[in-house]
C-alpha cells in the first residue's frame, strides 16, 4: 500500500455522553416510527422520534473504522420497547463493538441460522458484535440510551434480511419482572 495516498489527517471528536451529541456537530439520521412501520411485532406509526445516528466520516475502505453515536429515545409501542431497526453487515464477516455511555438497554443478536443473544447495554458497558450477527438496540429505561459503535468501514448495513424475515427471533416488552425477551411473533426462520 502506497500510505502517500491512503494518509488521513488525525482528526478528534468530543461526545456529550448523555445526549450523543458531538462536537464539532454532525448532522443527525434520524428514524421515526412512520420510518420503521413493520419493524415492531405489531404495525405502528407515527411521527414521534425513536432514534437518532450521528457518524464520523471515513472511507468507507476496510483499512478505516467508522464510527458513530446512537441516542435511541425511551418510549414503548403496543408493549414493544423503542429499538434501532436492526441490520445484518452488508459484508456479513464485518465485526462491530459498541461502548454504551448512558441509559440502559438491551443488544439482540441473532444469526443467519436464527440463535439469539441478548446483552445488557448501560454506561461503561462493552458488547462486542462478531461478524455474522444481526443487531439491534432497544432502550429498556426511562432515559436517551446513548452508545458509541466502531466498525469496519466497508461493513455495508443489510436491513432487507431482517424485514424479510420477520424481524429478530425474539422481541423485548415489558414483563412483571422488568423487560423480556419473548418470542417474536412474526419472526420466521430464512
Ligand atoms: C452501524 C451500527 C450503528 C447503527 C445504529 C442505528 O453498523 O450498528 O451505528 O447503525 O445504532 O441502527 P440501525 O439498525 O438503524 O442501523
Ligand atoms: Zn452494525
Amino acid at each position: 500500500m502506497n500510505m502517500k495516498d491512503t494518509l488521513l489527517v488525525p482528526f478528534s471528536f468530543a461526545i456529550d455522553t448523555v445526549n450523543g451529541t458531538l462536537t464539532p456537530e454532525r448532522p443527525p439520521v434520524q428514524r421515526r416510527l412512520d420510518d420503521m412501520k413493520t419493524a415492531y411485532a405489531q404495525e405502528t406509526s407515527g411521527d414521534d422520534l425513536v432514534y437518532e445516528v450521528r457518524q464520523i466520516d471515513v472511507p468507507t475502505t476496510n483499512s478505516n473504522l467508522l464510527s458513530s453515536t446512537t441516542t435511541l429515545y425511551p418510549g414503548k409501542t403496543n408493549g414493544e420497547y423503542y429499538m434501532t431497526k436492526g441490520h445484518f453487515h452488508q459484508k456479513r464477516d464485518r465485526a462491530e463493538v459498541y461502548v454504551g455511555l448512558s441509559g440502559e438497554g438491551r443488544l439482540l443478536m441473532a444469526s443467519e441460522s436464527g440463535e439469539v443473544v441478548v446483552e445488557e447495554m448501560r454506561a461503561g458497558s462493552v458488547n462486542y458484535v462478531p461478524g455474522g450477527w444481526a443487531h439491534r438496540s432497544v432502550n429498556v429505561g426511562e432515559e436517551p440510551l446513548v452508545f458509541y459503535a466502531v466498525y469496519i468501514a466497508d461493513a455495508g448495513q443489510d436491513y432487507l434480511a431482517i424485514e424479510h424475515q420477520g424481524g429478530f427471533p425474539v422481541i423485548i416488552v415489558e414483563g412483571e419482572n422488568g423487560p423480556e425477551a419473548v418470542p417474536n411473533p412474526r419472526f420466521q426462520q430464512a
